[in-house]
């Protein structure tokens, strides 16, 4: 079984490229809640969603979240009551989080209810929350603010400085049924290729699975989400300088380097292998720009065989 830490857009591509190259009965996603947030009562979980609805060959292409096609006449209606809409829920988008709301309410655990939620969209892999228990990123901004995650991301368009993030929650946060078995039973361990501090932190920041990865860091492999300096999407090139990391694929293996033996690099970065290196973190160089899913399953296949784990 191969195990894969994922959050956001960037994962989502690289898990539609894995399920190319290994069944997706053998993938176990370990998924980041801490973008969570309940929004006109309803409890959102954008990146759980995100891998659900690219795996079901349902998601908004052009965004990477939503649904393709959806419409947003509810959005347009709430505003008459001067209600906060900057975070767009389409009307069919809306059905996953009124049906995730009754399920909680009703006493399921997010782990029940993703489960439902990914059977029926007919997905073959299982999509684990990291954690029941309630994780929230959130961000202290340079200018004295703090902010959720998705004000920082949607409502200011992460266009602005931050000066620390803390990942509320997770003192006493425990590791959803599941997580830990499936992390020391993989074969491998991907850490998809997402937003570092964003995505991937706040998972290895539940008691309990950041542990598990750096007991295995022999079979953990990374994908480095900076490209040249640059993030493909989001902030997370601007966000490493502004926490005193470096925005280059160095920065993202010294960063992960507690829990990650691999890290694949992109082929414009050739020449940072040996600064990957002196991290302590093996630095494999292919190409990691999804642009299409044959460059999607190629990246799995590289991701896989650099911790033994490849496929024919
Ligand atoms: N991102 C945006 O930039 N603008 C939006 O209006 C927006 C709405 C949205 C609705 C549902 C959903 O599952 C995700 C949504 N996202 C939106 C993306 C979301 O902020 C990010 O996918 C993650 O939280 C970060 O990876």
């Amino acid at each position: 079984m191969i195990a894969v830490l994922a959050g956001g857009v960037g994962a989502a591509r690289f898990l539609a490229g894995l399920v190319g190259v290994v069944a997706e009965a053998e993938v176990t996603v370990v998924g980041n809640t801490g973008d969570d947030t309940v929004l006109h009562g309803l409890h959102v979980s954008p990146d759980l969603d995100t891998v659900t609805y690219t795996l079901a060959g349902a998601v908004n292409q052009a965004t990477g979240w939503g649904l393709a096609g959806d419409s947003f006449q509810t959005m347009d209606a709430l505003s008459r009551y001067n209600v906060a809409t900057w975070f767009r829920l389409g009307d069919r988008d809306l059905a996953t989080h009124l049906f995730r709301t009754q399920r909680l309410a009703a006493g399921a655990t997010l782990t029940e209810v993703t489960a439902e939620i990914t059977t029926a969209w007919g997905l073959g892999l299982t999509l684990l929350p990291m954690t029941d228990d309630d994780v929230r990123t959130r961000l202290r901004l340079a200018d004295g603010r703090e902010v959720e995650f998705q004000e920082y991301f949607v409502r200011l368009r992460h266009q602005v400085a931050v000066e620390s993030i803390a990942y509320v929650g997770t003192e006493s946060a425990v590791p959803a049924p599941g997580v830990v078995a499936a992390l020391e039973a993989a074969e491998a361990i991907v850490l998809a290729p997402s937003n570092p501090l964003l995505s991937v932190a706040p998972i290895l920041a539940v008691p309990g699975i950041g542990e598990v990865l750096a007991d295995r860091r022999d079979r953990v492999v990374a994908i480095s989400p900076i490209v040249a300096g640059r993030a493909l999407k989001g902030p997370a090139d601007h966000l490493l300088v502004e926490l005193g990391h470096e925005s280059s694929a160095a920065g993202v293996a010294r960063l992960l380097r507690p829990y990650c033996g691999c890290i694949v690099i992109d082929a414009a970065d050739d020449d940072l292998a040996d600064r990957v290196a002196a991290t302590g973190v093996r630095a494999v160089v292919a190409d990691t720009v999804m642009r299409t899913a044959k460059v999607a399953q190629a990246l799995a296949r590289t991701a896989l065989s650099a911790v033994g784990a490849g496929r024919r």
